[in-house]
């Protein structure tokens, strides 16, 4: 976007008729005042609107109501504003919701602002001068201390002109919202247009919307498609982050849709009731104790929340703290956004504080490493925070829930995750759908995978290796299935694990057979050899061995995985040799007598009775030497 139409929102704050609403008339030549009650009682109540293009700025301006009782609609209205205008009338100066407007402005983390000395016409140039005086001495130290303080008067139209200049040069500083990101615009109204249906409005804050796209409305989960889009009180293709927006949505009544839902990119976030936080109180607020319940703003959002403090027991006024926010609402919220916390009765502002995890689990009382997590997440360093994050889950971070907890675009975790990953610091163990797990997990997994294969040899000495599904169950569901897959091809690719097949053993590991059960093996496989295909029975093979059952019977198992023997029925087993002379014996039939041979003329050509030959004809079927055809087989 061009440095020309940079969009800026503006946010009126101030005491009760001190005149803002006046005054974003006088400067975008709207009343913002719509409803008929204001009209009629001459304050406001909601949000109000206008517009104003100036020295290439496109200034939204929100008016929020001044009267103490529709604080919460001012809170409305001030999450996503750039720009504070703070209205002090010069008549009344310093008033309490002059005040309360500014602590909020300040918790919501509003960075700059114009102070407006309104009604400037109503008092002479002395007591002017004195109020003037007593607002610098308010700001001091905050984040308005150096903001111009511009005397103006809605009556005689007076200041204007430097008010404009004043805006335009501290819009200018404004950082402006990321339209590159995903979507979020947290609804401050909705309505119905007569042959356009539901419409919602709301500032901005990130990414951009045009009409044809889908949105998620939150809470809810549900999608929608945007039938039309404006910005700052125009039509346009496409909204960006910063401005104004109206969204026409298709396949919703308007009833469903109120102030306190947002609009997002499809697919990417998740509502929670959990969030930890940084919390603030201000030093009006009384002791916050464990367990309080306050009333929770945030975007466009209220709720109730209970506060749990993770390191204090309760927060003296002015104190700050981390803190877990259980509420009662699902809301929309991402690490960074602001809240503002009020008390719950009577209804006063104490505080605010900042998102640190939008995931947030119940708090445990083993978790002492909690607060600790939550100061790093609180630096801000993504990689660190990608890192301890990764830490703690125990079963590893998809990139699905990474988004959905930071609010960072994927292509952005793919790059940070690869640079922790070239350190081993992480692991990404599957490409698609890509899942972290941290090193020290990994290193574990590895460990244990190698410990057990070490262990089944040692109890298992006949046997040539433990199957794969063996292993991954003895490792326990705490793994990932992914997990265990990555970290078995890391053992097998540096040659610690070897695998045949389903069995997966050390690497260069044989069976070792002492002298006795070598001369078993030989005894039971020459007992087949010899016997052709008219075999005896397995048991008595066994029982005929110098060891005792359970030995013979795992040399019988070796024997049958070299392929020395096979098992063609449970309780017939044929040595290779016989079954391979017995191919030769049909193929040279097929030659000479044609490929059809029913059974009488097969156990003729065998020599065998009835016991072994069907058995024998059904493993040939199989292993699709012969073909069934009525009475008779077909030699293929
Ligand atoms: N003399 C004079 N009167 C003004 C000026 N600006 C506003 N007023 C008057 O002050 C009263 C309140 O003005 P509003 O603009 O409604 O005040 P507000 O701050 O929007 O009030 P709320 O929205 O209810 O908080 C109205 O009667 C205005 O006509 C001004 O510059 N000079
Ligand atoms: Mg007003």
């Amino acid at each position: 976007m061009s440095s020309q139409h940079k969009s800026v929102i503006v946010g009126t704050a101030g005491h009760i008729d001190h005149g803002k609403s006046s005054l974003v008339e006088a400067l975008t030549g709207t009343h913002p005042d719509r409803l008929e009650e204001e009209k009629r009682r001459g304050i406001t109540i909601d949000l109000g609107f206008a517009f104003l293009e100036e020295d290439g700025v496109r200034f939204g301006f929100v008016d929020v109501p001044g009267h103490e009782r529709f604080v919460s609609n001012m809170l409305a209205g001030a999450a996503g504003v750039d720009l504070v205008l703070l209205v002090i009338a010069a008549d009344e100066s310093i008033k309490p919701q002059t005040r309360e407007h500014f602590e909020i402005c300040r918790l919501l983390g509003v960075k700059r602002g114009v102070v407006a000395l309104t009604k400037s016409d109503l008092v002479d140039a002395d007591t002017a001068g004195l109020v003037r005086l007593e607002i610098e001495e308010y700001l001091r130290g905050s984040f308005l201390e150096n903001a111009p303080v511009v005397p103006v008067s809605a009556k005689t139209q007076g200041g204007l002109p430097e008010l404009k200049q004043a805006l335009s040069v501290v819009a200018q500083q404004v950082a402006g919202k990321d339209p590159a990101h995903y979507l979020r615009l947290p609804i401050d109204r909705a309505f119905a247009i007569k042959g356009f249906g539901a419409v919602v409005t709301g500032t901005l804050i990130s990414g951009s919307v045009a009409a044809g796209e889908e949105v998620e409305l939150f809470p809810g989960n549900q999608r929608l498609r945007v039938r039309g889009v404006h910005s700052g009180g125009k039509a346009t293709e496409r909204a960006v982050a910063g401005q104004r927006t109206a969204v026409n949505l298709a396949g919703v009544e308007h009833t469903a849709l109120r102030r306190g839902q947002a609009l997002a990119t499809p697919g990417k976030f998740r509502s929670t009731r959990r969030i930890d936080v940084r919390l603030e109180m201000l030093q009006s607020a009384p002791k916050t104790k464990q367990r309080s319940r306050v009333h929770f703003h945030s975007g466009t959002c209220q709720t109730i929340a209970e506060i749990h403090l993770y390191d204090h027991r309760e927060l003296a006024p002015g104190q700050s703290a981390v803190a877990h926010l259980r509420l009662q609402d699902e809301v929309l919220v991402l690490p960074e956004d602001r809240f503002i916390l009020r008390q719950f009765s009577p209804v006063t502002t104490i505080g605010g504080g900042v998102v640190l995890d939008p995931g947030a689990r119940r708090p445990a009382v083993r978790d002492s490493a909690r607060a600790e997590f939550l100061q790093t997440l609180e630096r801000g360093e993504r990689a660190e925070m990608l890192m301890a994050m990764t830490e703690r889950a125990v079963l590893g971070l998809r990139f699905e829930e990474i988004v959905a907890r930071t609010g960072w675009r994927e292509d952005e975790i793919r790059a940070m995750a690869k640079q922790l990953a070239d350190t081993s610091q992480v692991k990404i163990v599957s490409a698609e759908p890509p899942l972290l797990i941290s090193g020290k997990l990994f290193e574990e997994v590895r460990q244990k995978i190698a410990a057990r294969v070490e262990r089944f040899h040692k109890e298992n000495a006949l046997l040539p290796g433990i199957t794969r599904e063996d292993l991954r169950s003895s490792i326990g569901r705490r793994v990932r299935a992914e997990t265990f897959r990555a970290v078995l091809d890391d053992l097998l690719a540096q040659k610690k694990l070897d695998a045949q097949g389903e069995i997966v053993k050390r690497a260069g590991s044989t069976i070792s057979l002492d002298a006795e059960e070598a001369r078993a093996k030989e005894q039971i496989e020459t007992a087949f050899a010899a016997a052709g295909l008219a075999v005896p029975a397995v048991k008595e093979v066994l029982s005929k061995t110098p060891v005792e059952a359970k030995r013979a019977e795992k040399i019988l198992q070796i024997l049958l995985r070299d392929k020395s023997l096979v098992r063609v029925t449970p309780e017939l087993i044929f040595h290779r040799d016989a079954l391979a002379q017995l191919r030769g014996q049909l193929l040279a039939f097929k030659k000479t007598k044609g490929e059809r041979i029913s059974v009488p003329v097969f156990k003729e050509l065998t020599g065998i009775t009835r016991k072994y030959a069907i058995p024998l004809l059904e493993y040939l079927d199989r292993e699709r030497v012969t073909r069934r055809a009525g009475d008779e087989r077909v030699i293929l």
